[in-house]
């Protein structure tokens, strides 16, 4: 693994940094240029809060947490994922390029002992999960990993109850920071008519519950959900059908583990003329900005 110099030096002056993940911006998230403008806008959201951003990727056969600027085009060009079970098999076989998902960025910001990460939506338990066994591997890593992530919420083709439901059997907390009523966000939407665990009223309040999980000795992540700003959103009313099409088109195309994802995500984002996408661009920003208030606040304490 190779701790860039930015993110050693913010490491070692203990200054706020926030670990991102590289499968949104490239073109398994996001169709180009959007991978671009998300990466520039999530950068600078975190600089303007006074944090380092320290980017997760597979580069050569190296597992980088922090990205020189020169080698940004080969992250967004990276044509395969690594999920957390992935990262030794790239590093053995030397990947050229692999994006790393959540599951492998909460691994990575652990142990670089980055405590803030940041991303679009996480993965989580699918829709008709009891034939396909298909649960993210995400879940399991965020529970693991003594990380807080901030999402605006699942990605909503999923199954959020069942979701919500593992996320409580796997230990994790759930906080939701500037939800509507309350509501459990659903990426493109505000809303997914599942209520939040808990609320919470700022950063602030997030690094205390941080810090009181770790004096009660609890060393896994925290979930920290926050909606897609109004302006952008996608309500999930609209949603629905262009999603249930989406997923139709996936098991007709015979889509199965990893590809599932990136399939539907560009199905969907077809069929709104693009406007998931522009949705998409603006909660990975504001998510960054959430965790780089709540990095910020935790460095504080
Ligand atoms: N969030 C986004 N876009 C994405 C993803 C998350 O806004 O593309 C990626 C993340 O990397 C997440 C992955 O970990 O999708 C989940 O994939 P799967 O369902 O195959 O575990
Ligand atoms: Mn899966």
């Amino acid at each position: 693994m190779r701790v860039s110099a930015a993110v050693s030096a913010a490491r070692a002056g203990g200054r706020p940094v926030v670990a991102l993940e590289s499968t949104v911006f490239s073109r398994l998230g996001l169709p180009a240029p959007a991978g671009e403008d998300a990466r520039r806008r999530a950068y600078e959201a975190v600089v303007a809060a006074g944090a380092v951003p320290a980017l997760t990727v597979v580069l050569d056969g190296v597992v980088r947490v922090g990205v020189e600027d020169a080698d940004l085009p080969r992250v967004l060009a990276a044509d395969r994922k690594a999920g957390e079970r992935d990262l030794a098999v790239a590093v053995a076989q030397r990947w050229p390029a692999a994006a790393t998902t959540v599951s492998a960025s909460v691994a990575l910001a652990a142990a670089a002992g980055v405590a803030v990460f940041a991303t679009g939506g996480i993965g989580g338990v699918h829709r008709h999960w009891a034939e396909t066994g298909d649960e993210s591997a995400d879940l399991v890593a965020l529970a693991r990993h003594p990380v807080v992530t901030v999402c605006a919420g699942a990605k909503s083709f999923l199954d959020l109850r069942l979701t919500l439901e593992r996320l409580e059997t796997l230990g994790v907390p759930v906080l939701g920071l500037g939800t509507d009523g309350g509501a459990f966000p659903a990426f493109w939407s505000r809303r997914s008519g599942f209520a939040v665990p808990h609320e919470v009223a700022s950063p602030a309040e997030v690094a205390e519950v941080v810090r009181a999980a770790r004096a009660l000795g609890y060393g896994g992540g925290l979930l920290v959900v926050t909606p897609v700003p109004e302006a952008d959103e996608v309500p999930l009313e609209e949603l629905g059908p262009v999603i249930d099409a989406a997923l139709a088109a996936a098991t007709d195309a015979g889509i199965g583990g990893g590809a599932v994802t990136p399939f539907v995500l560009d199905r969907i984002a077809a069929a709104t003329g693009g406007r998931t996408v522009t949705a998409n661009v603006a909660l990975v920003e504001h998510n960054a900005a959430v965790a780089a208030a709540i990095a910020a606040a935790l460095a504080d304490g």
